[in-house]
């Protein structure tokens, strides 16, 4: 298997196009001499569709499948500020369709939520604890739209299904590909996980196409069995949706390369440390991570460099997926921490 097979697979899926282009990867020269490694930026916090981030590749796939289908409104679930929420809708309006966001939290006219309204989405806030808690309510929109006389697809929390993780079999291709213009081979690959989308594409995409690279994949706060069950699940399913029968990929790697411990108190809860570290990498290298996936992502990734699991000198590539949006949701506790 090679990459004209997986280019030859992923060409049998139908796609829209959401993206510009291929994203940048540029090199973080600052941040790389601080750290004594040499440190690229994958920057899928650029792909175009709302602000950007690393559903746009996922919706590509997804999207793909609803127009083909024929499909006229997509339900998807996430916290009152998902990112993955706005970018469903921006998706689904951009291609006529209308969009129902099934939300959880309080509502507060900021962040992505306001983002939502602007473009005119269907927003349900439910008060549940968890997103996967909102698949009830999702079945039950789906039915009362049904009834009407729409044709609703739901799609998953994250867009993380097989389908969507083709989007990340499809950036690994990207990167791939870029890498070799650049004549660099990467040591490590590191980004967020929290729905396992993005985990379970890069993973199965660099085992076939670059397997001495390690895919370091920094959990945010999530139950960390629950991510694990799902990404290797999703890894399946995805390896069989390519036609790709061996097993590539063990249970136990996909827990190893899973990295816990920089989840701050768990999912979106804001800490003075990685507020610290977005100021630092935004003074030195003019780029924004948020403080809910890829801030603590980052923090991941720099402590590791501390603790020497990345050695000194490493290649590291860090896939910046998104999330500004929540710098502006949560922009009163930042001032704050940051006392301005
Ligand atoms: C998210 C997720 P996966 O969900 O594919 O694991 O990606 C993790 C991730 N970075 C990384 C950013 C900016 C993200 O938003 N966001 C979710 C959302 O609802 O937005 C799925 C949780």
């Amino acid at each position: 298997m090679n990459i004209q097979y997986l280019k030859k697979k992923l060409s049998e899926f139908p796609r829209v196009k959401l993206m510009w282009g291929p994203t940048p990867i540029v090199y973080a020269e600052n941040i790389s001499k601080d750290l004594g490694i040499n440190l690229y930026i994958k920057r899928d916090d650029l792909t175009g569709l709302a602000l950007g981030g690393n559903k746009t590749r996922k919706l590509e796939f997804i999207m793909g499948k609803a127009v083909e289908q024929k499909y006229d409104t997509v339900i998807t679930a996430g916290a009152l500020h998902s990112n993955h929420a706005l970018q469903t809708a921006a998706a689904a309006k951009k291609l006529g369709m209308d969009a129902v966001l099934v939300l959880r939290g309080k509502e507060e006219n900021k962040g992505n939520y306001f983002m939502d309204k602007i473009i005119d989405a269907d927003t349900r806030v439910f008060n549940v604890k968890t997103s996967k808690e909102l698949r009830v309510f999702m079945d039950d929109i789906k039915r009362e739209l049904a009834t009407k006389g729409k044709k609703p697809l739901v799609i998953p929390v994250g867009g993380s299904d097989s389908v969507g993780a083709l989007g990340y079999i499809n950036a690994a291709i990207e990167i791939n590909e870029q890498l070799k213009e650049l004549n660099l081979e990467l040591d490590y690959v590191v980004s967020a996980t929290s729905s396992g989308g993005t985990q379970a594409g890069t993973t199965l995409g660099y085992k076939i196409l670059a397997p001495s690279t390690k895919i370091l994949n920094i959990g945010v706060g999530d139950p960390r069995e629950e991510l694990l069950s799902d990404v290797y699940n999703l890894i399946e399913e995805t390896q069989d949706m390519l036609g790709i029968q061996e097993r590539l990929i063990e249970k136990k790697e996909v827990d190893l390369n899973t990295i816990d411990g920089y989840g701050f108190g768990g999912y979106g809860t804001i800490v003075r440390e990685v507020v610290d570290l977005i100021r630092y990498v935004a003074k030195l290298e003019g780029f924004y991570l948020d403080p809910v996936y890829t801030g603590k992502a980052f923090y991941g990734l720099m402590d590791l460099v501390r603790k020497k699991v990345i050695p000194q000198d490493s290649n590291v590539l860090f896939i910046h997926t998104g999330g500004l949006g929540g710098l502006f949701q949560y922009d009163d506790v930042i001032s704050e921490l940051l006392k301005f």
